[in-house]
């Protein structure tokens, strides 16, 4: 029972709220609370079998300078920032060690860039389901993220590719 009340206290909501007082007393500088945004982060679909799959966002940081420092999710085993990088006309991901974030200035994940590269997927990643992703910042607090599956384009086919008009439905005749 001593290991329950030790989690319970600390759990204790209150205790939290003292030091995280005690924090921004300390270090008015930290006290900006959530200065990086995270705009749309998706994935494309995989395959039933696929252990790995690309993640991408728009990451715009309204405070001072910071650096995504690492990511992780609970489908995935391992999850990494890549670099896609062309080198004699082949296409390589490359580790990166993180991605410094400038005020003002967004910063796309984007298909041939940089990407959250989610390995030993422990999951199909279906269409329309999602999934939560942490962003670790040098400065700002970690941000926890919901990421949606979508067929979202690997080239110039989009969604939109999907809605078909019906065979057979023909355009109202002009008046
Ligand atoms: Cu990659």
């Amino acid at each position: 029972m001593k290991g329950v009340t030790a989690e319970e206290q600390a759990a204790d909501p209150d205790q939290d709220l003292h030091a995280a007082a005690g924090l921004v007393a300390a270090a008015p500088a930290l006290a900006q609370a959530q200065s990086i945004q995270v705009v749309h982060p998706w994935v494309r679909a995989t395959a039933p079998n696929a252990k790995a799959g690309g993640a991408f966002t728009t990451l715009t940081d309204t405070g001072a300078p910071d650096r995504l420092v690492s990511v992780g999710s609970p489908v995935a085993g391992m999850a990494e920032v890549h670099r896609t990088v062309e080198e004699n006309g082949v296409m390589k991901m490359l580790p990166a060690d993180g991605i410094d974030l400038a005020p003002g200035k967004p910063v796309t994940l984007a298909p041939g860039g940089y990407h959250v590269m989610l390995m030993g997927l422990k999951q199909q990643l279906k269409q329309g389901d999602s999934f939560p992703l942490t962003l670790t910042f040098a400065k700002a607090a970690p941000m926890t993220v919901t990421v949606t599956v979508t067929v979202e384009a690997s080239g110039a086919f989009g969604p939109s590719h999907d809605m078909h008009a019906m065979p057979g439905m023909s355009m109202p005749p002009k008046p």
